[in-house]
Order: C-alpha cells, then sequence, then structure tokens
C-alpha cells in the first residue's frame, strides 16, 4: 500500500475530490499554506494498493492545472534595500508536488 501526498492549489481541489470519489478513490483534504507564496493551498491524502498509484496520478495530472500568480513586493523595513523589488514577481505554480510514501501498516476501526 501506499499514501499518495498532493499538494495542490486551492482552485483545483473540488474537482480533483469529485474525480477521486466518481474513480471509487478515498482521500482525506487538509487545508495547508505554502512556505513560499505563505498562500492556501490543498494537501490530499490518498491511500491506495500500490496497482493503483499510476491511476491516481493521472487523475491528478488531468484535473490539477499549473498557474503563474503575483508575489506582492516586501517592503525591506529597514534591512538591505539593494536587493528590494518594489514591483510584483510572477511566479509559476505547479498543478502539483506529489509525494508517495510506502504504508507499513493500514487499519480502520
Ligand atoms: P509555495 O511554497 O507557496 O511555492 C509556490 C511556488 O513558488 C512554487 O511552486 C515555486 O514555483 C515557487 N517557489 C517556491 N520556492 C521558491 C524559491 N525559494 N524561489 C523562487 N520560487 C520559489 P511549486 O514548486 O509548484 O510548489 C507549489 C506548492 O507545493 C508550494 O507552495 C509548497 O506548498 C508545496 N511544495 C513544493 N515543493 C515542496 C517540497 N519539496 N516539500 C514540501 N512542499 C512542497
Amino acid at each position: 500500500m501506499k499514501l499518495i501526498m498532493a499538494v495542490i492549489q486551492d482552485k483545483d481541489s473540488n474537482r480533483l475530490s469529485d474525480a477521486l470519489v466518481e474513480n471509487d478513490f478515498q482521500a482525506t483534504k487538509l487545508a495547508s499554506t505554502g512556505g513560499f507564496l505563505k498562500a492556501g493551498n490543498t494537501t490530499f491524502m490518498i491511500g491506495v494498493k500500490d496497482k493503483e498509484v499510476d491511476q491516481v496520478l493521472e487523475i491528478i495530472k488531468d484535473n490539477c492545472k499549473s498557474r503563474e500568480q503575483l508575489v506582492a513586493p516586501i517592503s525591506p523595513m529597514g534591512g538591505n534595500a539593494d536587493s528590494y523589488v518594489p514591483y510584483p514577481v510572477e511566479v509559476q505554480v505547479g498543478g502539483a508536488t506529489v509525494f508517495i510514501l510506502p504504508v507499513e501498516q493500514f487499519e480502520k476501526f
């Protein structure tokens, strides 16, 4: 068994939930925050059989889009003004960042 942890954008989370349910996969959604943008994102925990991993990765790929996001400049506040960029910078946020972990034991009570 594997635990798939996928960090995705909030905008894609309902679509991905629906697609997982349609395909009979069980998942848990966690509200998370990106360390770089400090903006909300969604982390899915999906427990699956080893042979189902590829199917779930396909579902994630099909339902999560990569997008550009603007990062507002942060004022230096007494720091080094030389590196201060006074205009918003665009970053490419990926459709999904996925970790696949082995599960030693799985129980439901
Ligand atoms: P954030 O940390 O908010 O990062 C959002 C996007 O900002 C990243 O998209 C990347 O394009 C850019 N970025 C991140 N750190 C950067 C840096 N030091 N310099 C310049 N640009 C930077 P993604 O790579 O697609 O990541 C999307 C979200 O997935 C991340 O949100 C974070 O929540 C999660 N994530 C990505 N890599 C991770 C990792 N190795 N471990 C844990 N979470 C990760």
